[in-house]
């Protein structure tokens, strides 16, 4: 994760003031630390195992089949974290794919079609955030989106805004240039996310520190 030792020298810290971040000078903040994830899904018989791009959830004790979910093998999942960001009072896997672009189905058919064709990299591999959880019955695909006007890189969820909903925190590439740019915060409105705010920059990655007056993000 984006917890590498920051320079003191370079940092911004953003605030979120009610209508946008704002930023904010950076004296004496503690490094963030991330501890890794819980990897108990709340019931504790269940596990996750991410490895070489691929995520398994699963009992624990292998006990039931019910249980398992894998991701497919023609996805890179590049990134996972555990949390409740389509508020629905559960927490579940939201993870950052790259797979074969696909346009959206109708624009095989529109004489206008292709809208989405530049949300690919010269390989034909675009970036997706998929939300994987527990339905009650079996872990399935909870909600996906389309391939991404820009790859993000360095996911984490936070309470930016204050409401007691978590949001998803990035970092907005473009594709074909993965390494750094805007910082951007995307919450959840009922059928998918709404960008709160962006700030543009060449952000590399960034921290997340609980302060009195909110969640600060600090940039570098
Ligand atoms: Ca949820
Ligand atoms: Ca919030």
């Amino acid at each position: 994760m984006a917890s590498a030792l920051l320079s003191v020298q370079s940092l911004s810290g953003w605030l979120w003031n009610g209508v946008a971040l704002i930023e904010q000078p950076v004296k004496n903040v503690a490094h963030a630390v991330f501890l890794p994830e819980d990897k108990s899904l709340g019931k504790v018989q269940d596990c996750f195992k991410f490895v070489e791009n691929s995520l398994a959830v699963r009992r624990c004790d292998k006990s039931s089949e019910m249980h398992q979910w894998r991701s497919p093998d023609s996805w890179r999942v590049q990134e996972v974290f555990y949390s409740d960001l389509n508020r629905d009072g559960t927490r579940e896997f939201a993870i950052l794919v790259w797979r074969s672009f696909q346009p959206w189905p109708i624009d095989k058919y529109l004489p206008l079609g292709g809208r989405i064709n530049s949300h690919q990299d010269s390989h034909g591999m675009s970036c997706h955030l998929i939300l994987i959880g527990w339905d009650g019955q079996e872990y399935r695909e909870l909600w996906a989106g389309s391939a991404l006007a820009a790859p993000l890189t360095e996911i984490q969820f936070g309470d930016v805004d204050g409401d007691q909903y978590m949001e998803l925190l990035a970092i907005e590439n473009e594709y074909d240039g993965l390494g750094s740019g805007n910082l951007v915060v995307w919450k959840w409105q009922g059928f998918g996310f709404t960008l709160l705010d962006r700030v543009e920059g060449k952000f590399r990655n960034y921290s997340i520190n609980q302060t009195k007056n909110g969640l600060m993000i600090i940039t570098n």
